[in-house]
């Protein structure tokens, strides 16, 4: 019997995968694949939530996949697979809008954020959004969704809907809790420290294929505050307060340690550091993608066993939908 905790998560491939990617969600997904039963997945059906460009699209789920297994998860020991290719993904998430309330989805600050952002295409799917990641996370029933602060409100939701549906038709979905870290959970705009370092905004993102003098250069460029001083204060130092973050989950040290190590030395000393520590933690991340990309067959294999894989699994928990709403078996 398998007695190991079932995780899942995902990311959209709606932009290239940032340091905010790795560091709020793809570095503890590699954390945690010795001790838990993990499901990850790439969300292309959730990319289409705002318009792509189809062979963009088609590009970067492959390049994301390739990025998914340089940044160490085992594909041996994970199920790695693309979203669109699991139907039952599609299905859950119909049932589960119909028990979901509008104004439940209206509260969701992601989609006031993006539709905000996306004014004159403010689609059903944008709206939807989170029904269909409920069906992606409670599928699989389970336990730990693995996700940065951002997408907290999300996971809450879909244990709302895993409630509703469970008092009214007997247990059916597990409740999962979202599994938040504690130290890079939300690394911001290198440009802007107010704003969240975002793969569909490019502005102030770095990306993990970055060129390592393009990430020292966005680093030097990086907006700090006229103060000097490498001091950990979110609120009066929003800047450096991000920087610091970047370089401790970079390098493993606490923040009272890089503050001590950069003790009376300017930003001209500390903001290079963090961006050497970044290109060294990004260089074989970057070097085994690209090759992996080169070898496509390697990959098709991977993300069609994971999709069978998932399927097998994802078809339990729907069959049993189907019948406690009272569909007649096929
Ligand atoms: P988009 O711009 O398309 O909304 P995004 O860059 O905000 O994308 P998501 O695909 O929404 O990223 O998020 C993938 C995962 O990475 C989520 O678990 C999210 O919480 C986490 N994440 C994304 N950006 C950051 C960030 N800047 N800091 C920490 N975690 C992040
Ligand atoms: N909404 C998430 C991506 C996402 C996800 C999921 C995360 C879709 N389905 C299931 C965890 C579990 C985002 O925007 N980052």
């Amino acid at each position: 019997m398998n007695e190991k905790k079932r995780i899942l998560s995902g990311i959209q491939p709606s932009g290239d995968l940032t340091l905010g990617s790795y560091m709020g969600a793809i570095k503890n997904w590699v954390a945690l694949q010795d001790d838990y039963d993990c499901l990850y997945c790439i969300v292309d059906m959730h990319a289409i939530t705002v318009r792509q460009d189809p062979p963009t699209l088609r590009r970067r789920t492959l390049e994301q996949l390739s990025q998914y297994i340089a940044c160490g998860l085992d594909p041996k020991k994970n199920i790695l697979f693309i979203q669109s290719h699991v139907h039952q993904h599609a299905e859950l998430s119909w049932v589960l809008g119909c028990f979901t309330q509008f104004g439940e989805l209206s509260r969701m600050t992601q989609f006031k954020d993006k539709s905000k952002k996306h004014a004159d295409n403010i689609t059903a799917g944008l709206f939807t959004y989170p029904v269909l990641m409920a069906a992606d996370i409670l599928l699989y029933q389970a336990d730990l969704v693995p996700v940065g602060q951002d997408q907290k409100q999300h996971v809450e939701l879909c244990r709302d809907i895993a409630n509703r549906f469970n008092g009214l038709y007997s247990d059916t979905f597990t409740l999962p809790e979202p599994f938040i870290p504690k130290m890079g959970t939300r690394i911001m705009s290198l440009g802007d420290p107010m704003s969240k370092m975002s793969k569909s905004d490019p502005d102030g993102c770095v990306f993990l294929m970055d060129k390592p003098e393009d990430i020292m250069r966005k680093f030097k460029r990086a907006v700090t505050d006229c103060e000097a001083a490498v001091r950990y204060d979110k609120d009066a130092k929003p800047g450096i307060s991000n920087l610091l973050s970047i370089y401790c989950t970079a390098t493993g040290k606490t923040f009272e340690e890089a503050e001590a190590e950069f003790e009376g030395q300017g930003y001209g000393v500390f903001k290079p550091a963090v961006g050497e520590a970044v290109v060294e933690l990004l260089r074989p991340i970057r070097e085994q993608a690209a090759e992996l990309m080169r070898d496509k067959a390697y990959l098709e294999g991977i993300y069609k066993e994971g999709a069978e894989r998932a399927s097998y699994l994802a078809e339990k928990t729907l069959r049993k939908v189907y019948k406690k709403v009272g569909f007649v078996a096929r």
